[in-house]
């Protein structure tokens, strides 16, 4: 990654995916700015990119703010006239919406919320990200298999995941021409803020360890591998894919007995 230059979009603190993915980057030689979600952010964030660069490029940056949208990629161009990747690890839904039942409990407010914040805002940083971008960079963003299958309580979240992988294939194909490559990288579960306090968290972990094809719960590790992959030149020709990290839950059909006990705690 010696040369390149990028954004990374959803770093909140030291637990967050687009932090493991920054700092695998940076160990390969990228320069990394970061946006952040407001003033309270700012303290979590500053202090984590001063570690990889004495003066990071710090952008505050509300995703459903267009203003502070065209700030950060004019603050990007002033800065380094071109990039060469973006990173978007970004999702929200009221917290009303991600309970009980999804046809009782989504509001016409609380899907379009989910859908511009979760899915739009990968469309709408890419078309400003692409007018400065290098032909041949890259662009990740990150979902998860609610989009692809009924995982409990995720309810809008897994409709805008779906919307945000379907808008990964369509940014593919428009930039494709130009050698800018897009995908999605779907991690399993892994503790940060945005998996906090769900409903039956504990679990929903344990579950997802015994169930998966390697019994174990994903690492951040891996999901940063996978953006290391597609944000640089090993990745060539990968492009609108979805990419699963999740020790291999997406592919197990039916759990072995001794999983299931396991997840619930029973004897085998
Ligand atoms: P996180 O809480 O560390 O990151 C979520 C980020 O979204 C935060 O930095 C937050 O500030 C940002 N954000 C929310 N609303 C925003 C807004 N309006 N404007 C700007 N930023 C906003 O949690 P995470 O788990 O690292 O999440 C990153 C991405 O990974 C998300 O897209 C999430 O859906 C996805 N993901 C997470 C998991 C998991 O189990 N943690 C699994 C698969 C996919
Ligand atoms: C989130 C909610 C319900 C079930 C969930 C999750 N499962 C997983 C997550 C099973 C793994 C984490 N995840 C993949 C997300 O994308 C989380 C998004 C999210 C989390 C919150 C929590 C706080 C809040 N709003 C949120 N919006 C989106 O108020």
């Amino acid at each position: 990654m010696k040369g390149k230059r990028g954004l990374v979009m959803g770093v909140a603190n030291k637990n967050s995916i687009a932090w493991a993915i920054a700092r695998q980057l940076s160990a390969q030689g990228a320069d990394i700015a970061f946006t952040y979600q407001g003033d309270s952010l700012l303290r979590r964030v500053k202090p984590l990119a001063e570690t990889l660069n004495s003066d990071p490029l710090l952008l505050d940056c509300d995703v459903t703010n267009d203003d502070q949208m065209d700030a950060t990629f004019k603050a990007l161009e002033d800065k380094w006239g071109k990039i060469d990747f973006l990173v978007h690890a970004i999702a929200f839904a009221g917290k009303d919406q991600l309970a009980g039942s999804f046809v009782d409990n989504t509001t016409r407010d609380g899907f379009l919320s989910a859908m511009n914040i979760s899915a739009y805002s990968f469309v709408d940083a890419a078309r400003r990200a692409k007018n400065i971008m290098n032909d041949g960079g890259s662009m990740v963003t990150l979902t998860y298999l609610g989009s692809e299958r009924v995982i409990p309580n995720y309810n809008v979240m897994g409709v805008a995941k779906a919307a945000l992988e379907a808008s990964t294939r369509y940014l593919a194909a428009d930039l494709g021409p130009r050698g800018i490559r897009v995908n999605a990288i779907s991690a399993g579960p892994i503790k940060t803020l945005a998996a906090a306090g769900i409903g039956s968290g504990r679990h929903m972990f344990r579950f997802n360890k015994a169930a998966s094809a390697m019994r174990d719960n994903t690492d951040p590790a891996g999901v940063a591998g996978a953006a290391l992959y597609m944000l640089s030149d090993l990745g060539l020709s990968c492009t609108g894919e979805t990419h699963h990290v999740d020790g291999g839950f997406h592919a197990i059909g039916m759990p072995v007995e001794a999983a299931m006990d396991e997840a619930s705690g029973r004897e085998s």
